[in-house]
């Protein structure tokens, strides 16, 4: 009798006919064969998969280059599916089960082959926490396979693990012809499966990312009591020794993984890293705990540097997990190094991420600005010794934030949890390359989650309100902005490692050590309470950053009444009192 994962596997063998199919230990040993498939074998829009870079400096360093229409996440091709609409709300496109399958039947149908068809086992979190999930992808791409290895624990153990259970996760992907218009990436949250195609790029073909850890998961923490988070987590260590643990929610491409890496600017603080995207989160004794169910970071390339986040650059560079990964970014072909803009001084021959010669005058940037690197967490110094706790890390703090250059102060605490969902749920970001639309643009991003809530977001703030309610001495929760700039549109805030000062502040929030005055926004800092010794920011530049420009703040609340009146009966009503009162307060 056939286990039913053998049964699923087989019926997507019949479906999509591979070549050969390929089970998937794990191992570095096969990392090493599949990376080899992708030099010698697979070819993406006629370059091969894979390219060694430098392996002296760049240890266990590959070049890809993706097909240049696939180079972000595509949210439009984005569905959940459920019998309903109402389940998916306004801020998912939906479809029926039945519908979407018929749809990608015929894209499926025969789409490997002469292609070898890979089976990943892999679990998502800890395989001793009793918050992991059991997962398996099908896929057809090497680079999807070898980077499922460094972003998830990929292994065979994962098998035997399910056994002759249906309970586990399952996400079917092929690259397909890489045609836009036969692209789409949707979700079954009710039978947590996926089924992606279309496409190579990261968020939307390594389903252990966004669309299981975010999308089926947080539609499974809704139903079992529990949260699935855009989150960065961290912990900071104090002077004393003392760690504490927070969370942090910073749209796509908005800073999580330099936060997550930060370098601490002020003496005796020192951050440690658990995760830079996704954070699982459940209440234990009162208490919520976070794990980041990854082993990997996926992150965007420029920008990146020695100035703003060394830890990373040294990761990169680290060559102990095998491999490491860069997407989309230029080469310096003298050194065969990958390079991209914002990185140290250019080089004099570099291609750009399509391969072709660039200079400094060239019109288009060298890298994508959506170029990425993947690396696995095991590569960082700065890892923290509880990453493989299965048990999580305790939450003090809950940081949300979005990009924003005016109306938002630099840091406000909300008066308690559920004025916290508030501030999480009319929270609007500027628009970054990491999807697929114009940049800069505001929009709504209700905890970052926008693109990844996998249900109707006024039943998540209504879940995030339940969640509360368990909760004894619940997380604070903040809201930050390290994008305001002055009327010349320079940046008010310098950001980066100078960030910790306001994460000692909110941690002297927590612990009580400073007071905070009382805004219609929530609680800001006094200019005292923030350390900013050598550093030259001034108490007029402080006021700029913590102002509350009252014709600003009418525009923002009339976008948030119009977010709000999107959910209908489905937003809680206590998120109309608290915009109510805050219009009356402004
Ligand atoms: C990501 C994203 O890749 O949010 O993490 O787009
Ligand atoms: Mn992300």
């Amino acid at each position: 009798m056939l286990k039913p994962y053998e049964k699923w596997v087989e019926e997507v063998e019949r479906l999509c006919k591979p070549k050969e199919v390929i089970w998937c230990e794990g191992s570095e040993e096969e990392a090493h064969k599949l990376v080899e498939i992708g030099i010698k074998e697979e070819k993406i829009n006629n370059y091969p998969v894979f390219t060694e870079l430098n392996q002296k400096t760049f240890p266990k360093s590959y070049h890809h280059r993706s097909h240049p229409n696939d180079v972000a996440r595509t949210e439009h091709l984005t569905y959940v599916c459920y019998p309903d609409k109402e389940t998916a709300g306004p801020n998912n496109n939906w479809m029926k089960p039945e519908e979407a399958k018929e749809k990608l039947l015929p894209l499926f149908r025969n789409c490997m082959n002469g292609r070898k068809m890979y089976v990943i086992p892999f679990m998502m979190g800890h395989p001793e926490s009793k918050f992991s999930k059991p997962c398996i992808q099908i896929t057809d791409s090497a680079y999807v396979a070898v980077s499922m290895r460094i972003m998830t624990r990929m292994n065979k153990y994962v098998l035997d693990k399910i056994g002759n259970s249906d309970d586990f996760l399952k996400g079917l992907h092929s690259i397909g012809d890489l045609n836009p218009e036969r692209r789409f990436i949707m979700h079954f949250p009710e039978e947590s499966l996926v089924w992606s195609v279309g496409s190579g790029y990261g968020g939307n073909a390594l389903l252990g990312k966004k669309c299981i850890s975010l999308r089926i998961a947080s539609y499974l923490g809704w139903k079992e009591g529990w949260l699935a988070e855009h989150m960065a987590i961290i912990g900071i260590e104090d002077p004393e020794g003392k760690i504490h643990y927070i969370a942090a929610a910073l749209p796509s491409a908005s800073g999580k993984t330099n936060l997550c890496m930060l370098e601490s600017t002020l003496p005796g603080y020192k951050v440690w890293t658990l995760g830079d995207d996704i954070a699982w989160m459940w209440i234990e004794n009162e208490r919520v705990y976070a794990i980041n169910p990854e082993t990997g970071f996926f992150g965007v390339a420029p920008g990146t540097s020695m100035k703003t986040n060394p830890r990373m650059m040294k990761a990169l560079r680290a060559g102990k997990f095998y491999p490491t990964l860069f997407t989309n970014t230029g080469i310096n072909i003298d050194t065969k190094e990958p390079w991209w803009e914002g990185m140290e001084e250019i080089p004099q021959n570099l291609i750009d991420w399509q391969g072709n010669p660039w200079k400094p005058d060239s019109e288009k940037p060298c890298a994508h600005p959506n170029a990425r690197f993947t690396v696995s967490v095991y590569n960082l110094e700065t890892l923290s010794p509880e990453f493989d706790n299965p048990k999580g890390v305790p939450i003090s703090a809950i940081i949300i934030g979005g990009r924003r250059r005016t109306t938002i102060p630099l840091v406000t605490e909300s008066f308690d949890w559920k004025h916290g969902v508030f501030l999480g749920a009319r929270m609007g970001t500027e628009t970054t390359a990491a999807a697929e639309k114009k940049v800069g643009i505001v929009r709504r991003d209700p905890f970052a989650m926008l693109p990844f809530c996998g249900y109707n977001m006024g039943d998540y703030f209504q879940h995030w309100l339940n969640i509360g309610k368990s909760l004894k001495n619940p997380p604070k929760i903040f809201l930050v902005n390290w994008f305001r700039t002055d009327e010349n549109g320079r940046y008010l805030w310098p950001g980066f490692g100078e960030n910790i000062r306001v994460l000692k502040w909110i941690i002297d929030r927590v612990n009580g050590k400073v007071g905070a005055r009382e805004t219609p926004l929530g609680l800001m800092p006094y200019y005292e309470d923030i350390d900013f010794s050598g550093l030259n920011l001034n108490r007029e530049n402080f006021e700029k950053l913590t102002q509350i420009n009252k014709d600003e703040w009418k525009k923002e609340i009339e976008e948030i009444k119009f977010f709000f009146s999107t959910f209908g009966k489905k937003l809680p009503d206590f998120l109309w009192k608290c915009l109510k009162k805050l219009e009356e307060e402004i």
